[in-house]
């Protein structure tokens, strides 16, 4: 990471936003980083924050395919859970707000390593109360990461519409109707490749992007921690929120320290 730069010491919040938002503003084509952090205000725990931990587990030992060829079981009870606390969680202002921009301004990109499906839920909203006959679609991320609702067999490869998942006994795990292959969360666990084509589109349009919006994200996961740094390389530059520093906020442009759903309407607003 390069040298903290000094001119941004002491800047306050409202500074930022207003340089912040001049930046979106002249921007043609803006790419949207979000992780667990965007996500935090409908109550969906994060990663690594506080409530990150299961049963004094961590993501990275349960989301991998080692410890779901060891244990489905105990992974599955632990996506289950996740799932339905998922079920009870609204979009938040954040999202709606990323979704208003997305709709309204053509060329945006969202990229989320979420997979709550909440932006999807934001961009439905929103269309919904448009008076423009714009459809969702535009405002649809790419979903890096997969999907925690939908299932995919690790036989066949399969995908269907997550079910009811019974995880009291390996035996009352999911199956696929195909080929009786075991079911998993369609998610890109530790250590699994991410969709090539997913991934090239994500890194192209961020290189070509004026600015990248990174939201909520401890950018320590890669490949996707390197989408803004794709679009530094390209001559864009990057504005953060987060309430936190993170290793990414040396070189962002701008660092909103905030949350999502309290800076993101500000920082969007027409
Ligand atoms: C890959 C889906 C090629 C599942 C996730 C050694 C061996 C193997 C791999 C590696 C290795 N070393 C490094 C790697 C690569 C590894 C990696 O990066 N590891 C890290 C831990 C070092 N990456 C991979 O394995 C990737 N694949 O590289 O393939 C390969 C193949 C084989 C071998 C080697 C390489 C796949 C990574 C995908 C993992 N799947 N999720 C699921 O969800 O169950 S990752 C998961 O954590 C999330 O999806 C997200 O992407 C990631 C990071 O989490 P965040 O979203 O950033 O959330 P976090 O809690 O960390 O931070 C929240 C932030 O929000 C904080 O900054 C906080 O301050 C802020 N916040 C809090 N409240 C608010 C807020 N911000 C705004 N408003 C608020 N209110
Ligand atoms: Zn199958």
């Amino acid at each position: 990471m390069g040298a903290p730069r000094l001119d941004r010491v002491d800047e306050s919040l409202s500074d930022a936003l207003r340089r912040g938002r001049a930046l979106l503003a002249q921007a043609e084509r803006i790419v949207v980083l979000t992780g667990a952090g965007v996500s935090a205000e409908s109550g969906v725990p994060t990663f690594r924050g506080p409530g990150g931990l299961w049963k004094s587990r961590r993501p990275e030992e349960l989301a991998t395919p080692e410890a779901f060829a060891r244990d489905p079981r105990l992974v599955w009870e632990w996506y289950a859970w996740r799932r339905s606390v998922v079920a009870t969680c609204a979009p938040n202002a954040a999202h709606l707000a990323l979704a208003r921009l997305a709709l309204r301004h053509r060329d945006t990109l969202i990229v989320t390593q979420n997979v709550d499906g909440l932006h999807h839920r934001a961009a439905d909203d929103v269309a919904a109360r448009s008076t423009e006959p714009v459809g969702p679609d535009r405002a649809y991320p790419l979903e890096v990461h997969g999907a925690i609702h939908r299932d995919r067999c690790s036989g066949c490869g399969r995908r269907t519409p997550g079910g009811p998942v019974d995880a009291t006994d390996e035996a009352t795990l999911p199956r696929c109707g195909t080929c009786g292959g075991l079911l998993r969360p369609d998610v890109v666990w530790f250590g699994e490749s991410l969709d090539p084509d997913v991934l090239a589109r994500a890194f192209e349009a961020a290189a070509r992007a004026e600015v990248c919006l990174v939201v909520g994200t401890s950018s320590v996961v890669y490949p996707a921690a390197a989408v803004p740094e794709a679009t530094l390389a390209g001559g864009g530059a990057v504005v953060e929120v987060n309430p936190d520093v993170t290793p990414l906020s040396a070189r962002a442009n701008v660092s909103l320290r905030g949350k999502a759903a309290e800076v993101l309407p500000a920082l969007l607003s027409l």
